[in-house]
């Protein structure tokens, strides 16, 4: 049936867009449960999402950089300014603040005040340990280690553990140089 009053394009792009988001929430809420559910231990399944971001964020650059047009940063500064403001936005459509930055400019912390990830999601107290969005590190280190960077990812802040907002630690521990196949002469 037709609607009473027809909506315009944008309306209804809105709607397939949140809809979009919901089934996303949705389908990675019901991955966690299955992992929870198979593996059993909490810390099991930690590690078990941080790998399937890491295999994703190994494919995501190609995408990422396809994209965004961005190129190379001229430091790890830029790097997370990047992560936070495009990355995130074109993968999880929300963006990040960068802040907590050490002296040396190698750790840094990206805030999320929201995360779709976690919209209707109240962790059992038989999951307390358990990293609900741990797939997102495994990505960023993914993703940077595509582009020569070797980085430690940590949550600081967790929502679902009654935090104020998610923080996520990325510490860069390494830069490896550009390799080369042959050398000028
Ligand atoms: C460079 O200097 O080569 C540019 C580096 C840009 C790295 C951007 C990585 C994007 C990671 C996206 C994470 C999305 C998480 C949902």
């Amino acid at each position: 049936m037709a609607p009473a009053v027809p909506r315009s394009g944008d309306a209804i792009f809105a709607n397939v867009e949140r809809v979009n988001a919901e089934l996303f929430t949705l389908t990675y809420g019901a991955i966690v449960r299955q992992l929870l559910t198979d593996l059993e231990e909490v810390e099991e399944v930690n590690k078990q999402l941080d790998q399937m971001g890491y295999n994703i964020g190994i494919r995501l650059i190609d995408e990422f950089l396809a994209k965004s047009n961005v190129t190379r940063c001229v430091n790890f500064r830029e790097t997370a300014e990047v992560i936070a403001k495009v990355g995130f936005k074109m993968f999880l459509g929300v963006t990040a603040s960068v802040t907590n930055w050490d002296q040396e400019g190698t750790c840094c912390s990206l805030i999320l005040e929201d995360n779709p990830l976690v919209d209707f999601v109240e962790l059992p107290d038989t999951c307390q340990g358990l990293y609900y969005c741990n797939i997102l590190s495994g990505v960023v280190r993914g993703a940077l280690e595509m582009v020569s960077m070797k980085t430690e990812i940590t949550w600081i802040r967790d929502m679902l553990r009654g935090d104020d907002a998610f923080e996520l630690q990325v510490k860069l521990l390494k830069q490896v140089p550009e390799e080369y196949p042959y050398k000028d002469d």
